[in-house]
């Protein structure tokens, strides 16, 4: 039962793993009195139980809680996604007052959140949809934190939300995104860039085992040396403590006995779908998706084993293999990155958000998944062009994929020749050169266009529309500028 004569700043709803290590966060920074509470009350006494030193003001009712928040009430949703997230909205919508802030830190997906803030608008209450990245630990230590919601909400909330989030270079890892869904955006562009450095990574190390011949034990090394340079990033870091595991029922590599059929939870989909919406290229994130596609169909992947029966003989490869696939993973890593922009930017665009590209740069630099020294380099990038028409424009990324690119090329040549899939580092090169030819195979494509279904095309010598009478005597004839 609530003491309602002790207030509290902030409250939390839904205390499964990433809602009691949020709240744990939050009671843990000076200033703040957490209130919680859960549907299954069991799961608050176990917090209780085992953190009640830490002042929560703890309620087994919805009513309670609401009673146990000061005004402007604002509580922090960590539900699942999708009903639960609903349900929950409706119960604190029905006992808040114009003014207080309903926060939904879960995954939701963005075009939920721009529904959800447009219905408890018209009701005078503030919804926040925020991106919060960075697991379970993340959650109790420090996340990034990417919230969307109005500016008056981002009042009230962004001294508390800076109280909790991961510290980068001295400053916080957050910052308002934008209105409504933009927060839930970006932290799905966050994610599907996740699954294409995770892919990418997945390929260097293939190759290097596979093509290179180093055993476990030389990869932690490579990875940890790799951790050290300009590929410094978690997930780098994660990747040699992976490797490092041994199992304790084989004694072998843990990754050995892994089986190799990756999983997702849908944000990755999400992306692509999004993103081919909106018309960008996120090859990388698309490859990625579809790599762990491929690699769940072990049925398929069976049969066809079974009827292709002799794979290439692997090369011999030069001295500078390992620096060549370096050097691959970070060209396209580079790609991924600019492509994940591009879709950020379009989404800015489709959706009216006012978004900093820099300052989404900033707040990935610590506390998330995809945290990378590399992003202090896409900081200044766009500090010093926030227009920047792609991050490969950028001087410093210029340069660094024209010195890494003859190693790329090589890399996905010996891939190809060796019958090792590299999805990324291939369809990532393929972008590159598809923006750096001055002339690409799309006149032809317009022009199969206009044969089958008179779809026009524009010249290179002269503005306008024009047709060719396939069918007829193949004139060409100018098209009337459309009226509507
Ligand atoms: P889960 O996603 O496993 O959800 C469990 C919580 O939801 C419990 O508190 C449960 O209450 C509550 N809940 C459900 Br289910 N249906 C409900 C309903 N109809 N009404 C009220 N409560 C309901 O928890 P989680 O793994 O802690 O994740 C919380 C959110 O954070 C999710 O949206 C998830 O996608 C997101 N997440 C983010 C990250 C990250 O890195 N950012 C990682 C993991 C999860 P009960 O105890 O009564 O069943």
């Amino acid at each position: 039962m609530a003491d309602n004569k002790q207030q509290a700043n902030i409250g939390v709803v839904g205390l499964a793993v990433m809602g009691s290590n949020l709240a744990r966060n939050l009671a843990s920074r000076d200033g703040n009195t957490v209130a919680v509470y859960n549907r299954t009350y069991a799961r608050t006494q176990e917090l209780m139980d085992e953190h009640g030193d830490m002042g929560f003001i703890a309620s087994e009712t919805i009513d309670d809680f609401v009673a146990s928040l000061s005004k402007p009430r604002t509580a922090i949703i960590m539900v699942q996604a999708g009903k639960g997230t609903d349900a929950v909205i409706g119960q604190l919508a029905e006992r808040f007052e114009e003014g207080d802030i309903i926060v939904d830190g879960g995954n939701a997906n963005f075009h939920d959140t721009i529904r959800r803030e447009h219905e408890l608008r018209e009701k005078g209450l503030n919804f926040v949809g925020t991106g919060i990245s960075g697991g379970e630990e993340g959650a109790l230590k420090g996340p990034s934190i990417m919230p969307g919601g109005s500016a008056e909400a981002w009042e009230t909330l962004g001294p508390i939300l800076k109280s909790i989030a991961a510290v980068a270079e001295g400053e916080p890892c957050v910052t308002h995104i934008g209105t409504d869904g933009a927060g839930h955006f970006v932290k799905m562009v966050h994610n599907g860039i996740e699954y294409a450095d995770m892919q990418l990574i997945a390929e260097s190390y293939d190759l290097l085992r596979r093509v290179g011949g180093h055993s476990t034990e030389e990869l932690v090394s490579i990875f940890e040396r790799w951790n050290d340079g300009d590929l410094e990033s978690y997930l780098i870091e994660i990747t040699a403590e992976v490797l490092k595991q041994k199992d304790a029922d084989t004694g072998k590599p843990l990754v050995d006995v892994i089986r190799d059929e990756a999983g997702s939870k849908g944000t990755g989909v999400w992306t692509v779908q999004n993103a081919v919406g909106l018309g960008i290229p996120v090859s990388g994130i698309g490859e990625a998706v579809f790599a762990r596609a491929v690699s769940s169909k072990p049925e398929q992947r069976a049969a066809v084993q079974k009827t292709v029966t002799s794979r290439p003989e692997i090369p011999s490869v030069p001295d500078s293999f390992e620096d060549d696939v370096r050097a691959a993973l970070y060209a396209s890593k580079v790609v991924a990155y600019a492509q994940g922009f591009d879709l950020i930017i379009a989404g800015a665009k489709e959706y009216d958000w006012d978004i900093n590209l820099g300052n989404v740069a900033k707040i990935w630099r610590g506390g998330c998944i995809i945290r990378a020294q590399f992003l202090n380099r896409i900081v200044e990038a766009y500090d010093k062009n926030p227009d920047l028409p792609s991050l490969l424009v950028d001087p410093y990324f210029a340069k660094a994929v024209a010195e890494g690119e003859a190693a790329w090329r090589r890399i996905v040549g010996i891939a190809a020749a060796s019958g090792i899939p590299a999805p990324g580092f291939s369809s990532a090169l393929a972008y590159f050169d598809s923006l750096a030819s001055d002339r690409l195979p799309a006149s032809l494509i317009q022009g199969q266009r206009d044969f089958f279904g008179a779809h026009t095309y524009g010249r290179i010598d002269k503005p306008g529309t024009f047709h060719t009478m396939w069918s007829e005597d193949r004139r060409e004839v100018e098209q009337e500028p459309s009226t509507h």
